[in-house]
């Protein structure tokens, strides 16, 4: 198995890569978090994990917005590490990096929601395709600003009044893309913008699925916004499943 690294060390959090595939005979798994062309057969699925220590979700101090605050009975917690038992990671995006060009993808007509809600956006990691639409929500009683900071797609910066919805959308590919609230600077999340539908974002359990794969050769890349990325090759067969997990090593 071929594999590849790509590096990307934030502060004093040096990464390393283990990697682990094998090969199950399950059958193709279902519940694509997007519509993927039909008859295709083959998935990848895994599970996202790490070793060492990932930091303390740190508190967020929503002082400067009473209306904020009063949302929060106990302090708001930071989702830059979502992680649950046996030391899944949570906000990952993995997705097909390398191995579908040439291939064409319809956009689907169903907007992606991203919420501002207790002044937090919801889901913090938000994948969608290019030119789908993105349904933005204020949830809160309170104005909020949502300032994406793109490097391969045009830079806007929105007020959103309580209760109000705007729809916006980014003509092209790019993992992912910062985006932050200039009314609420602990406000931040990401934006992912893909041209085909073969991604994922994990839940705090880690686990992943890209279903519908067309048979061939793939680089599956793994995201995340502060331990960076890591990429896999993989083979699949027509109607295959294959089996392919990431971990990320913090130290
Ligand atoms: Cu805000």
């Amino acid at each position: 198995m071929k594999t590849q690294y790509k590096w990307n060390i934030l502060a004093c959090l040096a990464i390393l890569a283990t990697l682990n595939v094998s090969v199950f005979a399950a059958s193709a798994a279902s519940g694509a978090a997007n519509p993927t062309p039909a008859g295709s057969g083959a998935s990848v699925v895994g599970k996202v994990k790490f070793t060492g220590q990932v930091p303390q979700p740190a508190k967020l101090s929503m002082n400067a917005d009473p209306t904020c605050a009063k949302l929060h009975p106990g302090p708001a917690m930071s989702q830059e590490f979502v992680t649950g038992s046996d030391n899944t990671l949570g906000n990952v995006i993995v997705f097909i990096s390398d191995g579908l060009a040439g291939r064409t993808f319809d956009v689907p007509a169903e907007a992606i929601t991203f919420e501002q809600k207790g002044c937090e956006y919801a889901p913090h990691v938000v994948a969608l395709r290019a030119n789908q639409k993105l349904k933005m929500v204020n949830s809160d009683n309170t104005t909020h600003n949502i300032h994406p900071l793109p490097a391969n797609n045009r830079e806007w910066n929105k007020a959103e009044p309580a209760g109000t919805t705007m729809e916006e959308s980014f003509p092209r590919e790019e993992i992912a893309i910062p985006v932050k609230c200039n009314v609420h600077p602990w406000m931040k999340s990401y934006v992912a913008v893909f041209k085909h539908p073969y991604f994922a974002v994990t839940a705090k359990d880690g686990s992943f699925q890209l279903p519908n794969l067309p048979p061939g050769e793939y680089t599956v890349e793994a995201w995340h916004e502060k331990l960076g990325t890591m990429t896999q090759k993989i083979t699949v067969a027509a109607g295959e499943t294959k089996a392919l997990d990431f971990t990320f090593k913090v130290h």
